[in-house]
């Protein structure tokens, strides 16, 4: 009770700084799933090959989401300016132009992931192995983006201030953990840290502009956290899985 009270009194005051509320946003960084058990187990070298197999079958949902997800905030964006840069999520995980090698995007990336770790592209694709709390984390993503002003869904993308980190995680140990993975596979991981290094700056840009009075601040606050929730749930989802194989 004591929180909410503070919270509720707090609300009235003056807004932060926008260096106060970037730096608020990225103190959210706590909750982020880099600190999840299980995803220090995996980057740790403590994942069997099945249950690397079931994280990159189950986190394959959300990549193909991703692009769905970006749609639906380009369908709310009503400034062609803002949509010029949006765009680019969408290609990145869908592929463009001639749609070879480094222009198949994501989500072909992560297929090569997948075939890397051993699971054939129809099993991947099938999304048989997908958990359905993964499905409804994922899922519940899209519908908030579908749903939400275009700013709040822009606001929740913003997890991926701290993701350059966990693909470097990644980069830094997989390879010593997991040599059975071919290094050609991690090319996904490699490829996020520009694109998220972008994304963020875009994102953190509305958000900083949109949410004006500290009541807003914390509505955005508020945001991450359900972000940072779907990830974590994520992850909790894997981890439970893998108990049962
Ligand atoms: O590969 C990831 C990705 O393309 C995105 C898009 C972004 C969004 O719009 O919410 N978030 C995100 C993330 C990706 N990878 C996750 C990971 O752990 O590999 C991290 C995730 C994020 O931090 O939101």
């Amino acid at each position: 009770m004591e929180i909410a009270k503070a919270r509720h009194d707090d609300e009235n005051a003056a807004p932060w700084t926008r260096e106060e509320f970037e730096a608020q946003l990225r103190n959210k960084g706590q909750a982020y799933h880099i600190h999840h058990p299980f995803n220090v187990r995996m980057n740790s070298g403590g994942c069997t090959e099945d249950e690397i197999r079931t994280w990159v079958a189950n986190r394959f949902y959300y990549q193909i989401c991703i692009p769905r997800k970006d749609a639906a905030i380009m369908a709310n964006m009503p400034d062609r300016a803002e949509r010029r840069l949006w765009i680019d999520r969408i290609l990145d995980h869908d592929g463009h132009g001639d749609f070879e090698g480094s222009n198949g995007g994501g989500i072909e990336a992560w297929t090569r992931l997948g075939e890397a770790v051993g699971i054939p592209r129809d099993e991947l694709w099938s999304l048989e192995r997908v958990a359905p709390a993964v499905r409804f984390a994922c899922d519940a993503y899209v519908h908030f983006a579908t749903t939400a002003p275009w700013q709040e869904a822009v606001c929740s993308s913003l997890t991926e201030m701290f993701a350059p980190q966990i693909h470097k995680d990644r980069l830094a140990t997989w390879p010593g953990h997991y040599p059975w993975i071919e290094q050609e596979g991690l090319t996904y991981f490699r490829s996020r840290i520009p694109l998220a290094t972008r994304d963020v700056e875009h994102g953190l840009r509305v958000t900083l502009d949109h949410f004006q009075t500290r009541a807003a601040q914390y509505r955005a606050l508020d945001i991450l956290q359900f972000k940072l929730d779907i990830l974590w749930s994520m992850l909790d989802a894997i981890e439970k899985a893998c108990t049962h194989e």
